[in-house]
């Protein structure tokens, strides 16, 4: 588990740099309103990835293992998506991707429900729909790609914030943005989690930094001034937990108030060597968009509907069965910390 995870960590970072020279050379910039093709593949198939915001190395890299996958099977890939995480923001671009026939978009929603009648008219147009990262409700599309199931998510981080400050104490929230069905859904279950499990933890605050890397590092400030007493901070987002991490290392709190959550070890590298950070969680970013390509291509090829225990290839992670609701599972997160960080490249 863990060789394969390592190999895939390098696969997914060579595949970073792929995407981004693809988005440079098509001129795919971060400007909103209508969306442009992304990188070149060839065939009938095209496959487009919406992202909740461009700029996000986390996206970056899923995105990679979606291209990695739609050039192993030979169609289309291609990459749009607004600046803002908000959520009507991938709502123009759902729409012109529909409209110059996309066959399948592969989008991590910014909220459950904003995009609904975007994707439903897309749908009606015969584009298929794979959520993956962050769902809509399942009603607005065929197939969700979940990175890990959301308790896994949730317990990975109250068990290490746990840790981090001796099960005791005051900690708060920086979560994404106020809406995004991933985030929410993580922070209600930490909420079940510390009150079953962690009397002495007192949750004071949940804030949002709309995974805006500014607003994320205000927001920390903001939080430290509110809460003078406060023992840690959880972020179950790479943009929050990257942006906390710059703040807490050159300020007076470094090494008192802990910091955990989902971060992408290229960003969270420094923050671990200097000691701001112990130890934070995720999954293979790229591996994600591989699966969600493959899911994408075999609702294409009518192979499969999205119904409980259809069954499909991805490739070189192997066959897939999808789980009640639409859901398929891509394994379980991952603690990196000062021992195995070095390891990874993406
Ligand atoms: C950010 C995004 C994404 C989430 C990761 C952990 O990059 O909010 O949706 O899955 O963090």
């Amino acid at each position: 588990m863990f060789q394969q995870f390592q190999r895939r960590g390098r696969l997914a970072a060579i595949a970073a740099v792929t995407v981004t020279v693809a988005l440079a050379a098509t001129g795919c910039s971060s400007a909103g309103g209508g969306g442009e093709g992304g990188g070149e593949g060839g065939g009938d198939t095209t496959i487009t990835f919406l992202p909740k915001n461009l700029g996000n190395p986390y996206f970056d890299t899923s995105n990679a293992g979606g291209q990695e996958a739609v050039e192993e099977f030979g169609g289309t890939f291609a990459e749009v998506g607004p600046t803002e995480a908000t959520p009507t923001s991938q709502v123009s671009f759902i729409q012109t991707a529909a409209q110059q026939g996309t066959s399948a978009l592969v989008i991590s929603a910014n909220d459950p429900t904003a995009i609904g009648d975007a994707l439903q008219e897309a749908r009606d147009a015969g584009t298929k729909v794979v959520t993956f990262d962050s769902d809509t409700d399942p009603e607005f599309r065929d197939i969700f790609i979940n990175q890990a199931s959301a308790e896994g998510i949730a317990k990975v981080q109250v068990d290490l914030i746990a840790e981090q400050i001796g099960d005791q104490g005051q900690v708060a929230i920086l979560s994404a943005s106020a809406n995004a069905t991933n985030q929410n859904a993580w922070i209600e279950l930490m909420q079940e989690e510390l009150e079953a499990n962690h009397p002495n933890i007192e949750l004071v605050d949940v804030v949002y930094g709309d995974d805006d890397d500014q607003t994320s590092f205000d927001r920390t400030a903001a939080l430290l001034q509110t809460y003078p007493d406060l023992a840690g901070i959880i972020s179950p987002t790479t943009v929050g937990i990257a942006a906390a991490a710059r703040y807490l290392s050159t300020s007076e709190f470094k090494g008192q108030v802990a910091l955990t959550g989902l971060g992408t070890p290229n960003q969270m590298r420094e923050y671990v060597e200097d000691g701001t950070v112990t130890a934070f969680a995720l999954w293979n970013p790229a591996d994600l968009g591989y699966l969600a390509a493959y899911a994408a291509k075999a609702l294409v090829d009518g192979d499969i509907t999205g119904e409980e225990g259809d069954t499909f290839e991805a490739g070189k992670l192997g066959e897939y069965e999808v789980g009640a609701d639409g859901v398929v599972l891509l394994g379980d997160p991952f603690e990196f910390n000062a021992d195995n960080i070095g390891d990874f490249d993406f």
